[in-house]
């Protein structure tokens, strides 16, 4: 299974890489530097070109960067969504420094910005379980709980459409299980 509804918003489920996504916004798993890295965030700096890290600079000028838990938006530049939604997830460090809750956070701030700006469409990478080595499974369960309940408790969003682009063949087995067992 990989699609649910709810209300007016479709969650769909979708094996490949985030860049080529024609969304409203992807979302970028950065670090507070918000100055680029590695993996998804490698590839969408690459493929977007100067322009977001110009701006990424220019939030970091202006607040120091970007805490583990929040997220900001910049341009997409050369990519072809409109907007990249920079969040920070934790570093899974054994599951006792607030992990869970930072990793939730980074879902709820996503979609509140992308509320803000009246996006209709949004994709999302796997948060945190890269380089950061966040338990997939668990990840995959917060990702999808939290995202139901932030559209359960706005039935006023705008989002129609919220797409899990998990790049591992892993991560979609976990969400297709987790999305089936979530019996919408
Ligand atoms: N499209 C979609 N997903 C991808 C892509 C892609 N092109 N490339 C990798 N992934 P990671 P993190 C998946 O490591 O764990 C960076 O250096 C990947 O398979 O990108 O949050 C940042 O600057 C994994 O499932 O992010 C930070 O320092 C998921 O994206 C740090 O890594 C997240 O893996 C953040 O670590």
């Amino acid at each position: 299974m990989n699609h649910i509804q709810i209300g007016q918003t479709h969650i769909q489920l979708l094996q490949g890489d985030i860049t080529v996504q024609q969304v409203d916004a992807i979302v970028n798993a950065a670090n507070s530097s918000l100055l680029g890295g590695g993996g998804v965030d490698g590839a969408i700096h690459r493929a977007g070109g100067s322009a977001i890290l110009e701006e990424c600079q220019q939030i970091r000028n202006r607040q120091g960067g970007c805490a583990t838990g929040d997220a900001v938006i910049t341009t997409a530049g050369r990519l072809p969504a409109k907007h990249v939604i920079h969040t920070v997830g934790p570093v899974w460090n054994g599951g006792s420094n607030n992990e869970r809750q930072l990793l939730a956070d980074c879902y709820v701030h996503s979609l509140q910005l992308a509320d803000e700006h009246q996006l209709i469409s949004i994709a999302f990478p796997n948060i945190s379980t890269g380089i950061y080595d966040f338990p997939k499974k668990e990840a995959a369960i917060i990702a999808l709980q939290t995202v139901k309940e932030y559209i359960e408790q706005h039935p006023d969003t705008l989002l129609q459409q919220i797409i899990f682009v998990c790049y591992d063949a892993d991560n979609l087995t976990l969400y297709e299980q987790q999305i089936q067992a979530m019996n919408v």
